[in-house]
């Protein structure tokens, strides 16, 4: 996929920078969503089963099928990302508001339940919306970090986390697990071969649920299809323990959503760190640049 041409309709740098920075363009085109004024939402209560627990060290992810069912931050940012989409915009464009960090919130639960009380998110967030024909695709295959990212015993020091905005089908682009203890590689050889096609898991979810998996399996999302009766709309964020070292900066603390400054600031350094998944196009590389500069003069959460 190549990145749009235009930003906000405007290819003039300083131009966009003006608009996206003002956050009342924002609230005044997107009215239902929120910049740094969302009430905390209700926290689910479902506990995290024993079952995801043991398919986590296992098979190296878990499932938490319509956990987030039901929250009404779901369709505001399902509707979000459509509009974005609809006027070529990135989808990313959603983590400027509340509902997007809000998510990450309401994931404290299942992120505790794997990583421990202490942890903080890290500095990796996406967002896909995959159009129900064949020329959209999820992430390649891949492994999300090379680095060591399993303890000694195999517990995993950082995770990443997905929430489905719309139900997630093979025919529109769900995503795909090499599962752990089917991988002969796993984990010290963390090649993209896959010996066996049959060992592929697709994990279709419906809406509104929630999955995690270690950094160390293969996964990516599929190819979409004009056989798909939604696209696929969903969001990733990232965490990690804090006895270890950061496996990127700035963490961000769990409880706190980021200022709207960070948020730029994160959006900016997204566009540049997933450059090998996308080819940029000019004016968003230099619109990453501009905003990722502006992180150093943000206010960094202890
Ligand atoms: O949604 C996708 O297509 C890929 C997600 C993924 O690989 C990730 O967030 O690490
Ligand atoms: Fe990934």
């Amino acid at each position: 996929m190549r990145f749009p041409d235009t930003i906000c309709g405007l290819t003039d740098l300083k131009e966009i920078l003006q608009r996206v920075e003002d956050p009342s363009y924002w609230t005044t085109q997107f009215s239902e969503m929120k910049i740094e004024a969302l009430e905390p939402q209700w926290l689910p209560e479902t506990p995290f089963s024993n079952s995801e627990k043991d398919r986590m060290t296992i098979d190296g992810y878990f499932v938490q099928k319509g956990l987030l069912a039901g929250q009404p931050i779901i369709p505001r940012l399902k509707n979000t990302v459509t509009t974005l989409f609809g006027e070529g915009m990135l989808p990313l464009w959603a983590s400027v508001f509340d509902e997007y960090w809000e998510l990450a919130r309401l994931a404290q639960p299942s992120i505790k339940a794997i990583l421990g009380a202490d942890y903080k998110l890290l500095p990796d967030t996406w967002a896909w919306f995959l159009a129900p024909h064949n020329l959209t695709q999820g992430w390649a295959p891949h492994r999300d970090r090379l680095e060591r990212t399993l303890r000694s015993d195999g517990r995993p020091m950082s995770i990443t986390l997905w929430v489905s905005l719309t139900d997630a089908t093979p025919e529109n682009g769900c995503m795909y697990f090499l599962p752990a203890s089917l991988d002969p590689n796993y984990p010290d050889n963390l090649t993209l071969k896959i010996d066996n096609w049959q060992d592929i898991r697709a994990v279709p979810v419906p809406e509104g649920s929630l999955m995690g998996w270690n950094q160390t399996i293969l996964h990516w999302g599929g190819r979409s299809s004009q056989w798909a009766s939604n696209p696929r709309i969903s969001i990733a964020f990232e965490a990690q323990c804090t006895d270890v070292p950061a496996f990127n900066e700035p963490l961000l603390e769990p409880n706190e959503r980021p200022s709207f400054e960070m948020r730029l600031a994160l959006i900016g350094k997204q566009l540049l760190q997933y450059q090998h998944m996308y080819q940029l196009s000019d004016i968003y590389r230099q619109l990453g640049t501009a905003l990722a500069q502006h992180a150093e003069t943000c206010t960094i959460p202890a």
